[in-house]
């Protein structure tokens, strides 16, 4: 990105972004992201609340293992933190209005520069805390989600609430517990915990269920802290199998919910679920969002996708439109998100460097959502698929079927019936039709 001449910001040249339907061809307006218009009883605003996420969006410098910055944002010129870290909270307000993003969420350290200082952390953060509270009075922008970076600094390369040393477990404690004062002071509707480092390199130093009771533990300090200071927003735990570690604790919605329930955690926490995550650990996101929305757990979403050639957490905005009309079947059969919404987890590839580029990726994903939530919509309503669904089960519906549901039947009864009626009829699972019925919509 280009730094700023004179009295011009980044992104002073970019318009306030408008609907304008799908005939439009102005790349820098939406073509299906109508906020008021109504799907199924609820404005789009309301069933997909979006969020920006600061920390790609305002810190991501495009830098890779192999080579330099090539975002060069023009806060970093200044050399004062705080100066540094209102200009560019300026500059994120002023993208999350021209883009009418209503949510936005940050890491702690995203916000503010770190030391090695707990009390100077704290200060710091507070002093962003009450300019953050102005920039949102102003536009009406609020805080989907807070968070603390518990993987970034040097102390937690062994983790940190599953650290084996306390000392540093203590530091990501002091860290957690200044994020959830801001979220608090922020009105923050939400606050999650991705285990950035909660997880192993090798079983050969580590003590993986004292690790586990550690990291339950520091959730139960953490969550009644939380609520001791009024938080009443949900807790969410954002899966994801590895990167950077070999293999971490919140492996996928499965795994958490079984930790959460093992560790009585299911009261306070739900899931924070994202595309590449998932992908990461063998599954589609459909799956992902289903395991959680059974388990009443769906939370709230980070937008992305990976690289299906390689295998780590590209992060890339959203295009697919197929994948994510399934998606969007789960989330609208689940009744929605509970308590969280999108949140654009991605980053605009390192030689995308123009400030338009930032526009462009959000306003893609914005209306990619929009369209299928429009067409899953349209599934839902004007096609056979929930019938055929329902359908396939109907032997459990009534009869000896419904019995068994209700666990009326023994092993015995299971033989006898099958003895007596013969070889069970073969019944399509009708793949294709469903699949064509997805294209057909969007
Ligand atoms: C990293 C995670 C991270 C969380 C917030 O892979 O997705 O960005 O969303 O800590
Ligand atoms: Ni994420
Ligand atoms: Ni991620």
């Amino acid at each position: 990105m280009s730094v700023a001449i004179g009295a011009q910001t980044l992104f002073s040249a970019i318009p306030q972004i408008q609907y304008e339907g799908p005939q439009s061809d102005n790349p820098l307006a939406f073509r299906w992201y109508d906020a008021q218009r109504v799907v199924a009883g609820k404005p789009m605003k309301e069933w997909l609340r979006f969020a920006g996420a600061y920390w790609h969006s305002f810190n991501g410098s495009g830098a890779d293992p192999f080579g330099e910055p090539t975002h060069l944002f023009p806060w970093d010129t200044e050399a004062d933190p705080i100066a540094r870290a209102r200009a560019k909270m300026d500059a994120a307000f002023e993208f999350l209005t021209k883009l009418g993003l209503p949510y936005y969420c940050f890491h702690d350290v995203d916000v503010v520069d770190y030391t090695n200082d707990v009390a100077d952390n704290e200060r710091r953060l507070q002093t962003m805390v009450a300019y953050a509270k102005e920039k949102q009075q102003e536009t009406g922008i609020k805080l989907l989600w807070g968070t603390a970076n518990l993987f970034s600094h040097r102390r937690y390369m062994n983790g940190a609430a599953t650290n084996p040393d306390f000392h540093v477990l203590a530091h990501g404690g002091a860290q957690v517990k200044a994020a959830i004062d801001a979220t608090i002071a922020l009105g923050g509707e939400n606050y999650v915990f991705w285990g950035g480092r909660e997880g192993y390199m090798t079983l050969l130093n580590t003590d993986m269920k004292r690790e586990q009771e550690h990291f339950a533990r520091f959730l139960h300090t953490a969550k009644d802290y939380a609520r001791r200071n009024g938080f009443t927003g949900t807790f969410f735990i954002e899966p994801k199998p590895m990167e950077p570690t070999k293999h971490q604790y919140d492996y996928d919605a499965a795994t958490v919910i079984g930790f959460l329930r093992q560790y009585d955690l299911l009261d306070d926490f739900k899931l924070n679920l994202e595309v590449n995550h998932a992908t990461l650990a063998g599954h589609t996101f459909q799956h992902e969002l289903q395991v959680a929305a059974d388990a009443g757990l769906l939370g709230s979403i980070d937008a992305n996708r990976g690289d299906y050639q390689n295998g780590w957490d590209t992060d890339q905005f959203p295009n697919n439109l197929y994948e994510l009309t399934e998606s969007m079947l789960v989330i609208l059969e689940a009744g929605g998100l509970q308590g969280g919404g999108i949140n654009f987890d991605a980053k605009i590839r390192r030689n995308s460097t123009d400030a338009q580029d930032l526009f462009h990726a959000h306003i893609g994903g914005m209306d990619l959502f929009a369209r299928a939530l429009v067409a899953a919509d349209a599934i839902l309503e004007k096609s056979d698929y929930r019938q055929i669904r329902r359908q396939r089960y109907a032997s459990f519906d009534g009869g000896p079927g419904q019995a068994f549901e209700q666990g009326q039947l023994s092993l015995e009864d299971l033989r006898d019936f099958a003895a007596q009626n013969g070889e069970p009829a073969v019944v399509s699972g009708r793949q294709e039709y469903l699949e064509n019925l997805i294209n057909r919509f969007i």
